[in-house]
């Protein structure tokens, strides 16, 4: 069974978005149109609490795009987004949501980041996105969303070592590409660790 995995479509990583990623309207109705070619979809959607500590502003001093440590890990400081129930971590309207079964939270915790929609970024707490794939028999997952260099990246590498065989749609994702060669350096990572690149037109043939 295949699983289509619709990473953090949400307002602020859209156009105008506390946390715009350049273009990333785009991929909407790419999400749309594989929709249908699933038996079974599912959203991540990052939903911090106001005193997220990957957000600047809960840091005396900072700026987003400085690197600090946080509990041990190295955390890039964000612009305030996806704040639960603001309506910037909304799910776009533009998404056809009737299709997805599940939405699974990440980032809940203040403490730890979490860009993968399986694991917080230490690894320490799963979301249950992993039993819930198994549960139900998945053992492929196509992977898209925003952003491509971040929770796109953490989710489909996880998914690939977890053992599900994994593909990433590579025109329904964007990349925030603070360095402009982020999005393409995510890929060759990707690539390497034994993921399928594909392109969202190629879907169909795959499923
Ligand atoms: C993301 C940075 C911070 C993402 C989430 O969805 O890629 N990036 N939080
Ligand atoms: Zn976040």
């Amino acid at each position: 069974m295949n699983a289509l995995i619709l990473v953090d479509l949400q307002y602020d990583f859209c156009q105008l978005g506390a946390l715009e990623v350049p273009d990333g309207n785009a991929v909407i109705p790419v999400a749309n149109a594989l929709m249908p070619h699933f038996e079974l979809v599912l959203a991540t959607q990052d939903w911090h609490p106001a005193n997220h500590k990957s957000f600047a502003a809960n840091h005396l001093f900072r700026q987003p795009g400085q690197v600090i440590d946080l509990n041990g890990l190295e955390q890039i400081l964000w612009p305030i987004h996806c704040v639960q129930e603001s309506y910037g971590a909304e799910l776009v309207d533009e998404l056809d949501q009737t299709k997805i079964s599940k939405i699974f939270q990440k980032g809940t915790d203040p403490e730890i980041d979490s860009y993968s929609g399986f694991f917080d970024n230490g690894h320490r707490k799963a979301t249950g996105l992993g039993d819930y794939l198994k549960e139900k028999g998945v053992t492929s997952v196509f992977v898209m969303g925003l952003a491509l260099d971040y929770c796109v990246k953490f989710t489909a590498l996880d998914a690939q070592a977890l053992g599900f065989k994994t593909y990433l749609v590579q025109d329904g994702c964007r990349a925030v590409n603070m360095q402009e060669t982020d999005g393409q350096q995510a890929i060759e990572e990707l690539k390497a660790k034994g993921v399928t690149i594909v392109d969202s037109q190629d879907v169909a043939t795959l499923v």
